[in-house]
């Protein structure tokens, strides 16, 4: 039997793994199908103009070319959250709905841009094409730019257990996925300066919405990282 949803991506995407935590909570089924971002094949480009991924194609809407996809892991959500309203991952309340989309957009750009280009590229994309990683830049990114970026969050979480509510939120998911992307390679932030930070993080990882993902990413990684690396010195 073949699943309505497509996703095309790489499960190491931080992106890919809020959509694939999106779809699991809704229940929704798909396959994966791969696109490497190192060099993208031209029928995805014509699918995400601007060469990211992950895209998502809906088959009951087209099975080939462009349409039937929705690129952009905030645009796929929130398209899912429309085809498939329970369990409900937007807050109703006006000013919550806002707040969910603002920490969504932090973790998206804030935190990938720190973790995913300053932390995870420079490890990653170097050891795949055989190179030394970069560490110092890696080192720099662990010690200088992601501790105000989880300070705010600790502040936004004062002891919670959600960012908003008493359930899950994009909100919960966005952050969860980009600190698991520097958690692959470096571990987790530290339990003593964020406290509330780490407790929600280590809640979401656990949760069977990123069971699929985590393995299909250990999987990956167990060669190429046998060992996390110690950045705090
Ligand atoms: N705003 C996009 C960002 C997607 C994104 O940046 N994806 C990265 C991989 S994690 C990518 O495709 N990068 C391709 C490149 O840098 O060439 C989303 O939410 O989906």
């Amino acid at each position: 039997m073949t699943t309505p949803y497509i996703l095309y991506g790489s499960p190491l995407s931080p992106f890919q793994r809020k959509v694939e935590a999106v779809l699991a909570l809704k229940g929704l089924d798909y396959e994966c199908e791969a696109v490497n971002v190192m060099g993208m094949p031209d029928w995805y480009m014509e699918i995400s103009p601007l060469a990211r991924i992950p895209s998502l194609r809906d088959t009951t809407i087209a099975t080939e070319g462009a349409a039937g996809t929705i690129t952009d892991s905030s645009a796929i959500c929130g398209y899912l959250e429309k085809k498939q309203p329970e369990p409900a991952l937007y807050p109703d309340d006006a000013f919550d709905h806002g707040r969910a989309l603002w920490l969504e957009e932090y973790a998206d750009t804030g935190m990938a841009m720190a973790g995913g280009m300053g932390l995870f590229r420079p490890i990653i994309f170097n050891l795949f094409q055989k190179k030394e990683p970069d560490l110092d830049t890696a080192r720099k990114t662990w010690n200088e730019k992601l501790p105000p970026l989880y300070d705010y969050l600790e502040k936004q979480l004062d002891g919670r257990s959600h960012f908003i509510g008493d359930s899950i939120t994009i909100a919960d998911i966005s952050v969860a996925c980009q600190i698991y992307q520097t958690d692959m390679l470096a571990g987790t932030p530290d339990a003593s300066k964020w406290p509330s930070l780490v407790a929600h993080y280590e809640a979401m990882k656990s949760h069977d919405c990123f069971a699929v993902n985590r393995t299909a990413c250990e999987k990956i990684l167990a060669k190429v990282v046998p060992e996390k690396f110690d950045l705090s010195a």
